[in-house]
């Protein structure tokens, strides 16, 4: 076993446990029978703040590192706050990458985004095409932080020999996921939005758009099982992408959602809010070729996330306030 195999010995730390991708995690490492993880909630650690992050780490002392925490949200917040989503994403990551580094972390593993790729790359997006051509205007803040991510974990790794990889999961969605009405992310907003109209005895559901881009969604706790297998199967300093390989236009997406929460009703675009980026398809022949692939189909995630959705109703309104006054 060498150095940077992960054994349940070990103390793992998840930055970001509450959020949709650390809790998959945690739910993951535990199935798995790793019991000594550290996680704080926002409360009592600051992650923005780098005397609080140095702290920690020199009090709790991980062996390993998953760097999920992150501001995020879906294409509305990130054009409402480009700012705080540069600031608060740039802070987080420079605070843990440099405090792992500094206090030997074995190995940290960073979470970035499919936003990374230019808007017009060729399809599906392969690895090589960061930094190839000009981003998604609607997404840019989110992009360029977590590109300087990406770069952190390259540098500390060339220049210092730190072990640090870096996964781009494509959309994903599922369990512990932000249903903002108009903050999240299209999966968890459209299924708050049928949810409420199929109580509210509605007839009509919006949808923003034009219906017709293209989304690769992945589910969230088979994104979780790529996370570890990557922890313990790729030591790259190049960045690898994680997704289905397959997509679906939002049309059918609202179509499937509307079916699993059961409204019947009729289904209007508004053209006049943003579609953000056409398509958006990673290429997952790497990840495939080291032999993972995912297991859960949408129409089971959306099923699976639903009943989430249903069983948590009062934490849901708290995310929701947590999230508001962030
Ligand atoms: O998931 P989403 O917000 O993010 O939106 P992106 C995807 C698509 O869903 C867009 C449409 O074409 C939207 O126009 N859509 C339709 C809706 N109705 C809704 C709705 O009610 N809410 C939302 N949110 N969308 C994200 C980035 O881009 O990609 C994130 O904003 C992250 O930062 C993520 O990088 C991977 O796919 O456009």
């Amino acid at each position: 076993m060498n150095d940077s195999t992960m054994s349940q010995r070990d103390r793992i730390y998840v930055a970001g446990h509450r959020g949709l991708v650390g809790s998959a995690i945690v739910r993951r490492l535990r199935v798995l029978g790793y019991e000594n993880l550290i996680v704080r909630d926002r409360t009592r650690l600051d992650l923005t703040d780098t005397r609080a992050v140095d702290a920690f780490f020199e009090e709790t002392r991980p062996d390993f590192v998953f760097l999920a925490a992150a501001k995020v949200g879906g294409i509305l917040a990130n054009e409402t706050f480009p700012a705080d989503f540069l600031r608060k994403n740039l802070q987080i990551e420079l605070n843990v990458i440099d405090a792992a580094y500094r206090h030997r972390v074995r190995k940290l593993q960073f979470l970035g985004s499919s936003c990374i790729y230019p808007k017009h790359a060729p399809q599906p997006l392969r690895e090589e095409s960061l930094l190839s051509g000009p981003l998604e205007p609607t997404n840019q803040s989110y992009a360029v932080a977590k590109i300087a991510g990406i770069h952190l974990c390259q540098a500390y790794a060339q220049q210092h020999d730190f072990d640090a990889i870096a996964l781009m999961p494509t959309n994903l969605y599922g369990p512990g996921d932000n249903f903002h009405p108009e903050y999240a992310h299209v999966v968890p907003a459209l299924m708050g939005r049928f949810h409420e109209a199929v109580r509210a005895k509605a007839d009509e559901v919006v949808v923003w758009g034009t219906g017709t881009p293209l989304r690769e969604l992945l589910f969230v706790d088979d994104l979780a099982d790529a996370a570890v297998f990557l922890m313990q199967h790729y030591a790259e300093t190049e960045i690898i992408n994680v997704g289905t390989g397959q997509e679906i236009t939002i049309r059918h997406l609202a179509e499937q959602i509307a079916d699993v929460v059961g409204f019947r009703g009729a289904i209007r675009f508004d053209a006049a809010k943003a579609d953000g980026t056409p398509r958006k398809l990673l290429d997952v022949s790497r990840i495939t070729a080291l032999g993972w692939r995912p297991s859960t189909s949408l129409a089971e995630g959306l099923r699976a996330t639903y009943r989430w959705f249903l069983e948590h109703e009062s934490e849901r309104r708290g995310l929701q306030t947590a999230y508001s006054t962030n």
